[in-house]
């Protein structure tokens, strides 16, 4: 009924003169502050690595190349891919997609290890994410080492990665629940060898919009590098996570398409776009070709066979619908009354709600313009008022409204000034023939 593609009824002209006029100054700049990259922030997209976690992932050698080229053409910073050292297959794609010659650098995500390690830097890659857990619940219930072991093997792993011109990134998992003080002892060291990046990560997706803001501003004041932050979404923050990751100094941040991952998942990309979008416009636009958004996340929940969620930000199917009267009148008349995002941006369209019980004659009126037809106001809320009166009864679609608005037009036409003859009788719109 509501659909994002443009092609339904109300849609695409609603906007009218005012559809473009949304606010000329950016009224939501993030409060400001020198560590703060709200507005220069780079992506690490990890659909490729991340999101072949996912419960229903399956990516064959196409599939992967047909992602990676798609998020390249988006505009994404880095695309990340499962480490050659999870199996023969993974480690062929990861030299295929290192061949493509994208922009976009080309990570792989290895294990702590030497032996990951030097498995990786043959594949052609850019750059290397390595990751180890630090939590006490890793250490003692998954790798078994303790954090003196780990900080050797990291700075040989990092240096070994280094000498051979690579990017690299050291990232702990389960940074949350980890010790503090040894998170950032460990930090440390590695910011001494050169590391490019370290990394945060919340893998369990338990830290809160606070949480990630402390962490992250103090460890920006004990590295020198860039920070990566990575957030799952088991409490539903990982993309206010990632915001005020970034407002407390991260530099990069982890995404997939759709969210998908381990569980339910990370930062989603196009939440993501639609967080920065608000905050950052001119970046944003700039940067990422956002009118890709859809096609790129229609290719991925086709790969892994979901459908978008209906309350998806930007693309979910009514994410740009307005339905109650009096938030329809507003937004056909400036769009920026309800909404904060402007779905052109997209390369999307809104949609006007005309047939509910909470329908108002505003949006029946763009309606009655839309079918070619044309209505004194006073008709409109007459029309108005049927339909309502339909609704009230069941559920309706838009054809029912259509038929009530184009019969009433009709009598309207065949007898000027006279009763429109449509009635509603068990539930259903009935034309009313002459004296009947
Ligand atoms: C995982 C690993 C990871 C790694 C994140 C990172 C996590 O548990 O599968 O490299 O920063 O969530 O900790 O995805
Ligand atoms: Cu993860």
């Amino acid at each position: 009924m509501c659909g994002t593609d443009g092609t339904n009824g109300a849609n695409g002209t609603n906007g009218g003169s005012n559809g473009g006029a949304h606010f000329r100054s950016n009224p939501y700049q993030p409060v400001g502050d020198f560590l703060s990259n709200v507005g220069s922030f780079k992506i690490i997209e990890s659909t490729l690595r991340e999101g072949e976690q996912f419960a229903n992932a399956y990516f064959d050698t196409e599939t992967k190349i047909k992602i990676a080229k798609a998020l390249d053409a988006f505009g994404v910073d880095y695309i990340e891919l499962t480490s050659p050292a999870a199996s023969e297959q993974s480690r062929k794609d990861c030299e295929a997609i290192c061949k493509l010659g994208l922009k976009a650098k080309i990570l792989t995500h290895v294990r702590c290890d030497m032996r990951d390690a030097k498995l990786a830097v043959e594949t052609g890659v850019d750059g290397l994410d390595v990751v180890i857990g630090t939590s006490s619940f890793l250490r003692e219930h998954s790798h078994g080492k303790d954090m003196a072991y780990i900080e050797k093997t990291a700075i040989e792993v990092i240096e070994y990665i280094k000498s051979k011109g690579l990017e690299v990134r050291f990232s702990s998992e389960d940074s949350f629940r980890s010790d503090l003080v040894d998170l950032l002892s460990l930090y440390r060291a590695v910011d001494k060898v050169g590391v490019h990046r370290v990394g945060i990560a919340d893998t369990v997706g338990c830290a809160s919009p606070r949480q990630v803001y402390d962490l992250v501003r103090t460890l920006r004041g004990v590295v020198s590098c860039d920070i990566e932050t990575h957030f799952h979404n088991d409490t539903g923050c990982s993309i206010a996570n990632a915001y005020c990751a970034l407002e407390a100094g991260a530099t990069h941040i982890d995404t997939s398409v759709l969210g998908i991952g381990e569980r339910n998942g990370i930062t989603p990309l196009g939440g993501l776009m639609a967080r920065m979008v608000v905050t950052s416009p001119e970046y944003v636009k700039s940067k990422y070709k956002l009118h890709m958004l859809k096609e790129i996340e229609d290719m991925v929940a086709e790969a892994v066979e979901v459908n978008t969620p209906f309350n998806n930000p930007i693309t979910g199917f009514c994410a740009f619908t307005h339905k109650a009267g009096i938030h329809a009148k507003a937004i056909l008349n400036n769009p920026s009354t309800y909404e904060i995002l402007n779905p052109a941006d997209f390369g999307l369209t809104r949609y006007v709600h005309f047939a509910s019980r909470l329908t108002g004659w505003n949006a029946v009126k763009t309606r009655v313009g839309q079918l070619g037809l044309s209505m004194t106001d006073d008709q409109v809320k007459e029309v108005t008022a049927k339909i309502k009166a339909l609704a009230d009864v069941r559920p309706i679609a838009i054809d029912d409204a259509d038929s009530i608005i184009r019969s009433f037009h009709l009598t309207l036409h065949e007898q000027p000034g006279k009763a429109p003859p449509v009635e509603i009788r068990n539930g259903e719109p009935v034309e009313i023939a002459n004296g009947q």
